[in-house]
This record gives C-alpha cells, structure tokens and sequence, in this order.
C-alpha cells in the first residue's frame, strides 16, 4: 500500500460506512480481489491486456478508454497487471469516484 492512496482514503470520509481508513482500504482490497479473479480468466494471477480490454469492453468502455486505464494501473510497465497493481488502482478509482461525488454535492 503506497503512502499517497491511504493519505487520498484519510481525507475522504466513510466510503463504506466505515470511520476506520485502514478498514475502508481492506474493504476496497477484497472488492478488487474479487474482482481480480473474475477478470483473470485463465487464472495465471496478473491480468493480461486482452483479459483486462474483453472485461471492460463488455462492460460498455470504449478501447481508448480502456487503454488508459490499463496504462495507469501498469505501473512497471510489464504490459500485465498484477495483483498488487489492480488493488492500488481500484483504492486510486474509488477515491476517485468518491471526490467527484462530493463535488458535486458541493456545487448543486
Ligand atoms: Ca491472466
Ligand atoms: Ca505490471
């Protein structure tokens, strides 16, 4: 777990009902394992580019869209997303999701 993403989750609040921060990351760690699994279809544990593009693309993203994602959460760059990577990217995204929320909260 990096530094920055537990700092991004203490700053926003009680994403799963959850005051705890360590609780909420947990949370979102077994969601993406979860996750994890259905998408590494041939069970090799990392996500490959076509496993990760078939997912995402049935779930209604378009390739560029899909080609960015798989981009930022390939932090070395090995063309595979790890178990480890994924986690990291899923607490980056729920964050992510969870500030626009509340932007909008604040501007409406
Ligand atoms: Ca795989
Ligand atoms: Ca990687």
């Amino acid at each position: 777990m990096s530094i920055s993403s537990s700092t991004t989750i203490t700053k926003s609040t009680q994403l799963y009902g959850s005051s705890d921060p360590d609780e909420e990351i947990a949370i979102i760690h077994r969601n993406a394992d979860a996750t994890f699994a259905v998408i590494d279809v041939d069970g090799g544990g990392t996500l490959s580019k076509s496993e990760f593009t078939n997912h995402l693309s049935v779930s209604g993203y378009n390739i560029d869209t899909i080609d960015k994602i798989f981009n930022k959460m390939d932090v070395n760059k090995d063309e595979e997303i790890s178990r480890e990577e994924f986690r990291d990217g899923m607490v980056m995204l729920v964050s992510f999701v969870f500030l626009c929320i509340r932007c909008e909260h604040f501007l409406y």
